[in-house]
C-alpha cells in the first residue's frame, strides 16, 4: 500500500485479535506487585499502560517498534542517502510497525501537506494573547482553536458506531500533526521575528518545512530539524505527555483535546520545559564567567551553587533510564560532525564529565547522566534558533507523531475509559500496619 491509512485498515483486525486473546487467555497474567513506594513515588516501576510505539529500556534507552536510534538512522528513509530519517519515517514505523519505503514515505509527506491548511481563526486565537505570552501557551490556544474542526467530535455527535471510532480518530491525528508546524511556526514569528507568515514549501518534506516556515534554510539545519522531530516523538506511554493524551482520550475526548492538555504537562520544567531551561543555565554560566572556555573547578563550583539553591541541575536525570540517553548520543554525534568548535557545544561536552560525579555525590538521584534535553539547545542556538523560550514548542510538534498513532490504536482496540484506584492516607497507613 502506498497510503498509511489502507496500510492500518489492514493491519487492525489483526491487532484486535492478539489484545483480544490475551483478555480471553490471560487476563489474570500478574505483571508485579503494587507496593507503597510506586504509590507514594509516582508510580515508578509500575506496568499498567499499553504502548505500541516505542519502549524505554532503563540501560539501553528508546526502542521504536524494536528498532534503536542508530538502526532508524540505518534504515529508515531519509531526505538523501545516508541522512537523517524523515520524520514521515517515524510516523509511519510507530503506527504500522513497518519500515517504509521511499515511496511510501514521499507519499506521507504529500498527503501530510494536502492536510496542512490551517483556518484563519487559529491564528486569530492566539493574536488575543499578549505577545509575551509564553510560547506554549501560545502554542496550545492555536492547537485548541484546531480543535473547532474535529471530525471526531462531529461524527461522535451524530452517532458514529464504536467499531468505527478509530477512523475519525485517523483523520484528526493526521490533521493535527499536519498543520501543527505551521501553527509553531506562527507562534515563533508572531513573538520573535516580523509575524508574517511563510507559507509551507509545496517540494519539502515535513521537518524541512517546519525549519523553513520558522525561517530557516540552511541545509544543515533542515538535517538537524529531521533529526530533531524523529527522535523527540516518542518515549514509551508513562511520561508525562503521552501519558496525559492517553488518559484525556480514552473518554473520548478528541485527538485535539487530547493533545492540547499532553502539551500543557510538557511545559513542565520538569518534562519538556527542561530544554529551554538548560540553555539559560548554559548561558548563566557563561554570562557569570564572560567566557564559555571555564576551568573544570569553576564548573564544579557553579554545579554546587546551582544545587545548594535549591534546584535541579536541568538536562541531567530521569525517571526510567539509568544510563545516558542515546537521543543525547545521537545530537552529540551530531555536533561533533557539524560544529565541533562552537564554543557552547564544548561546554555541553564538558557538563557530561563533570555534572555525573556531583550528582552521584548526593546519593540520591538515581541517574546522574544527560538526558534528550542537555543537548538540543546548542544545536539549535548554533544554527540561529536562540530564543530558548521557544524550545518546547519544537518537542511539542514532535511529540504528535508519537501521540497520535497511540491515540489511533486506543479507539481501534476498544481501550476503555482509564480510571485507576485511590487511596486515602488512613487507608494506607492501616495496610501498612497490618503488613
Ligand atoms: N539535579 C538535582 N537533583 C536531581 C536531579 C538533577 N538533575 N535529578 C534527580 N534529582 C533529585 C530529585 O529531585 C530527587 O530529590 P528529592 O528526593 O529531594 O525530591 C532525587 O534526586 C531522586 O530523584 P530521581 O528518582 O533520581 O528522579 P525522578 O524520577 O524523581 O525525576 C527527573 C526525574 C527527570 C524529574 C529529575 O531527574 C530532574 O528533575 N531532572 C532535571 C530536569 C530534567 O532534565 N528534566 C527532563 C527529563 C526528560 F528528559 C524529559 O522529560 O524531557
Amino acid at each position: 500500500n502506498l497510503d498509511l491509512y489502507s496500510e492500518l485498515k489492514e493491519l487492525i483486525p489483526e491487532y484486535q485479535e492478539r489484545v483480544k486473546k490475551l483478555k480471553i487467555n490471560y487476563g489474570k497474567v500478574e505483571l508485579g506487585n503494587i507496593t507503597v513506594d510506586m504509590v507514594l513515588g509516582g508510580m515508578r516501576g509500575m506496568t499498567a499502560l499499553l504502548w505500541l510505539g516505542s519502549a524505554v529500556d532503563p540501560e539501553e534507552g528508546i526502542r521504536f517498534r524494536g528498532m534503536t536510534i542508530p538502526d532508524c538512522q540505518k534504515s529508515l528513509p531519509a531526505a538523501k542517502p545516508g541522512g537523517e530519517p524523515l520524520p514521515e519515517s517515524i510516523l509511519w514505523l510507530l503506527l504500522t510497525g513497518k519500515i517504509p519505503s521511499k515511496e511510501q514515505v514521499d507519499s506521507l509527506s504529500q498527503e501530510l501537506r494536502s492536510r496542512a491548511t490551517v483556518p484563519d481563526y487559529v491564528f486569530k486565537a492566539i493574536d488575543a494573547l499578549p505577545v509575551s505570552a509564553h510560547p506554549m501557551t501560545q502554542f496550545t490556544t492555536g492547537v485548541m482553536a484546531l480543535q473547532v474542526q474535529s471530525e471526531f467530535q462531529k461524527q461522535h455527535q451524530s452517532g458514529l458506531a464504536k467499531a468505527r471510532y478509530w477512523e475519525p480518530t485517523y483523520e484528526d491525528s493526521m490533521n493535527l500533526i499536519a498543520r501543527l508546524p505551521a501553527v509553531a511556526a506562527y507562534v515563533y514569528r508572531r513573538i520573535f521575528k516580523d509575524g508574517k507568515i511563510i507559507p509551507l514549501d509545496e517540494s519539502l518534506d515535513y521537518g524541512a518545512n517546519y525549519a523553513h516556515m520558522l525561517g530557516f534554510d540552511d541545509p544543515q539545519m533542515l538535517e538537524f530539524m529531521r533529526l530533531y522531530i524523529t527522535i523527540h516523538s516518542d518515549h514509551e506511554g508513562g511520561n508525562v505527555s503521552s501519558h496525559t493524551a492517553h488518559l484525556v482520550s480514552s473518554p473520548l475526548a478528541d485527538p485535539y483535546l487530547a493533545f492540547a492538555a499532553a502539551l500543557n504537562g510538557l511545559a513542565g520544567p520538569l518534562h519538556g520545559l527542561a530544554n529551554q531551561e538548560v540553555l539559560r543555565w548554559i548561558r548563566s554560566i557563561v554570562a557569570e564567567f564572560g567566557t564559555p572556555h571555564i576551568s573544570t573547578e569553576e564548573l564544579k563550583d557553579y554545579i554546587h551553587k546551582t544545587l545548594s539553591s535549591g534546584q535541579v541541575v536541568p538536562g541531567y536525570g530521569h525517571g526510567v533510564l539509568r544510563k545516558t540517553d542515546p537521543r543525547y548520543t545521537c545530537q552529540r554525534e551530531f555536533a561533533l560532525k557539524h560544529l565541533p568548535d562552537d564554543p557552547l557545544f564544548q561546554l555541553v561536552s564538558k557538563l557530561k564529565e563533570v555534572v555525573p560525579p556531583i550528582l552521584l555525590q548526593l546519593g540520591k538521584v538515581k541517574n546522574p547522566w544527560p538526558n534528550v534535553d542537555a543537548h538540543s539547545g546548542v544545536l539549535l542556538n548554533y544554527y540561529g534558533l536562540t530564543e530558548e523560550n521557544y524550545y518546547t514548542v519544537l518537542f511539542g510538534v514532535s511529540r504528535s507523531i508519537g501521540v497520535g498513532p497511540q491515540l489511533i490504536w486506543d479507539r481501534a482496540l476498544g481501550m476503555p475509559l482509564e480510571r485507576p484506584k485511590s487511596i486515602t492516607l488512613e487507608k494506607l497507613e492501616d495496610l501498612c500496619k497490618k503488613a
